[in-house]
């Protein structure tokens, strides 16, 4: 079997042990859990930089909410709301940052304003995020998401979800491959939440070692999901931070390289102690 140690995302050579914590900058009106807070580019520039301060190896900037039943933006909106946040971001820290957008023409601003990392949650269905993937050296995050975030909780069904997730993730990795993208700049996210029960999403959790087998950095973003309040109770995604852990410490210990989070602080230390836990008191 492969291991995944490094993953190659433009300059950026990101190293995969101790796992990765992402943090979440959500330039957005209408995100889930923290929707409003930091829209605005000074706002998120220094949400972004304390993000790094907390310990987050990767910024995720969106300005595109893909909670089930969000209304789309326009492209030129999504990249008025990204690109000068990234721009700063990426002159003052030295982590990479990466885009979450579906589209092309955001992702191809996104990368000239400095972004090292292509976050697709559609997962390079649009050939031209394909054409633009083969054209550039950044890292790129291959998501399962089933159907479109405006229909995708209209009851889900797979035969066997792991199998099913796990096949549609190697089979786009073996697509960007052969359109030209270097292996080793390729990351696989099962999608949690992304047109799945919560029954969908718990299996995909115990079948992460099936995923990390194709040799691919894994990356799990549940923090504040619905899964969690479906299992802990509780209709504020905001207090669900020890589901968050819970999933993330689950997630590190069963093959998951990176975590995508809002709690950054909190998440570092649970990955942290994990590390310590492996190797020794000086991880
Ligand atoms: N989840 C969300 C957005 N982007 N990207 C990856 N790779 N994996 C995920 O699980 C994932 C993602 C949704 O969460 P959030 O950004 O917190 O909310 P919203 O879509 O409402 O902005």
């Amino acid at each position: 079997m492969v291991v995944a140690r490094t993953w190659r995302c433009g300059r950026f050579r990101v190293a995969l042990q101790p796992p990765v914590v992402m943090g979440i900058l959500n330039v957005t009106p209408d995100s889930f859990s923290d929707g409003g807070s930091f829209a605005g580019t000074p706002a998120a520039v220094a949400r972004g930089r304390a993000l790094v301060a907390e310990g987050a190896g990767i910024i995720d900037v969106g300005g595109e909410s893909t909670r089930p039943g969000s209304s789309e933006v326009s492209s030129a909106e999504e990249a008025e709301r990204v690109c000068p946040v990234i721009e700063r971001l990426a002159g003052e820290v030295d982590v990479p940052i990466s885009v979450d957008t579906r589209h092309a023409e955001v992702a191809r601003s996104a990368l000239a304003a400095g972004a090292s990392i292509i976050n697709d949650v559609s997962g390079f269905r649009d050939p031209a995020m394909v054409e633009l993937a083969a054209m550039s050296d950044v890292g790129l995050v291959v998501m399962h998401m089933l159907g479109e975030p405006r229909a995708m909780q209209a009851e889900p069904r797979y035969d066997d979800v792991v199998a099913e997730v796990t096949a549609y993730l190697a089979g786009q990795a073996a697509m960007l491959v052969s359109a030209g993208v270097a292996r080793e700049r390729i990351a696989l996210d099962p999608g949690i939440g992304f047109g799945k029960t919560t029954e969908h999403n718990l299996a995909l959790l115990r079948g992460l070692p099936e995923l990390a087998s194709l040799g691919y950095p894994v990356l799990v973003g549940a923090s504040r999901k619905s899964v969690i309040g479906a299992v802990l109770g509780g209709a504020d995604p905001r207090k669900r931070l020890e589901g968050s852990l819970a999933i993330a410490a689950w997630s590190v210990l069963n093959g998951a390289h990176v975590v995508r989070v809002h709690d950054v602080a909190a998440t570092e230390k649970v990955t942290r102690m994990l590390a310590a836990i492996e190797q020794g008191a000086g991880a």
